[in-house]
């Protein structure tokens, strides 16, 4: 069987670990593309001399033309400017929005049945950005957010609780952004709900952090942002698409009124398969969750209007 094959856009810091991560775990042969020539090309011919000693047998190839991306199974985003110090992911916006709608312009003409998967921040905008700049069917796209905050958030209560990070099974919804919403009634550690695990102040500094998690990696590499655990929850993500694995996980993805919200791309859910989106799945919220769900939500929608001129 010969492998399917992805593309990934950016061949910076989540871009190029992403690509490692994929070809490592042989799930696809890989094209990585990127504006600066001569950047991803390095880097594949990098990659491909580690295969001998990692024992894979895909392949990564680096290219500056769209053309050698055609037919691609996976297009990930990464491509785009980065958080500095002090910058809040929305200050992203608009640079980002121009360089992510014209990849998924010229991305989705040469791989016309791909489903996108985005990681440029601001995630869930990008991913409206994407969206109607590819013409693609809506369930073809999704982002990479409530992936790397649900870890986040696991790392920190184990590290908390002093427990392993595979008894934690940590839920995060809403946007990629300070909104996020921590879920601690469907978070289980060893199968009981976090909020009987921990006091309420405990409680309340993990959530901070998992919130200020990018920052705070921000704050001490000084330049670029995170990518190791970003790249690898989007590689999760992209594992479920390629091997149609029909598996959950919280992705930003189009509501038309699921959790009672419409035309916003947000972070819940969702099964992921070799079609993209297979179903949305809604949880039960309470009040209170579901307002914070409703605010996180209104800080993306607020930025798509913004944008409105340049993606109508
Ligand atoms: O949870 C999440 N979704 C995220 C998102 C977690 C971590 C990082 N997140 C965002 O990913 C971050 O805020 C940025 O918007 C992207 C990429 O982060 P990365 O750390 O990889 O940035 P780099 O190292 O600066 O790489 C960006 C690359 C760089 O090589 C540029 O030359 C390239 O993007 N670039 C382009 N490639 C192709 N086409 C275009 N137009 C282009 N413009 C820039």
């Amino acid at each position: 069987m010969p492998f399917p094959k992805v593309t990934v856009v950016g061949a910076g810091f989540v871009g190029a670990t992403t690509a490692q991560r994929i070809v490592e775990k042989d799930l696809a042969d890989v094209v990585l593309i990127d504006v600066v020539e001569g950047l991803s090309q390095g880097k594949a011919l990098d990659m491909m001399q580690s295969a001998p000693v990692e024992g894979f047998h895909s392949s990564i190839r680096g290219t500056n033309d769209y053309k050698d991306t055609a037919g691609s199974d996976l297009i990930i985003i990464t491509a785009g400017l980065t958080r500095k110090p002090g910058m809040s992911r929305d200050d992203l916006l608009l640079k980002n929005a121009e360089i992510v709608g014209g990849i998924a312009e010229r991305a989705a003409s040469h791989s016309p049945k791909a489903v996108i998967l985005v990681v440029t921040n601001p995630l869930d905008v990008m991913c409206y950005v994407a969206w109607k700049k590819s013409g693609f069917p809506v369930k073809r796209i999704v982002g990479m957010a409530g992936v790397l905050d649900s870890a986040r958030y696991s790392y920190f209560i184990a590290k908390e609780l002093g427990c392993g990070m595979n008894e934690v099974q940590a839920v995060v919804l809403g946007g990629h952004g300070d909104a996020m919403v921590p879920l601690p009634r469907y978070t289980k550690v060893r199968n009981k709900p976090l909020s009987d695990c921990v006091d309420p102040a405990a409680l309340k500094t993990i959530e901070q952090r998992t919130r200020d998690g990018g920052a705070e990696i921000v704050a001490l590499l000084k330049t670029g942002s995170a990518f190791y655990a970003p790249s690898s929850s989007a590689v999760l993500m992209a594992k479920s698409i390629l091997r149609n694995e029909s598996a959950v996980f919280p992705s930003s993805v189009y509501l038309n009124g699921e959790y009672g919200l419409k035309d916003v791309f947000t972070g819940v859910p969702a099964r992921l398969g070799e079609k993209g989106v297979e179903e949305i799945v809604e949880l039960e919220l309470t009040d209170e969750e579901r307002k914070a769900l409703n605010v996180s939500a209104e800080g993306v929608r607020e930025n798509i209007r913004k944008l409105s001129l340049c993606i109508s």
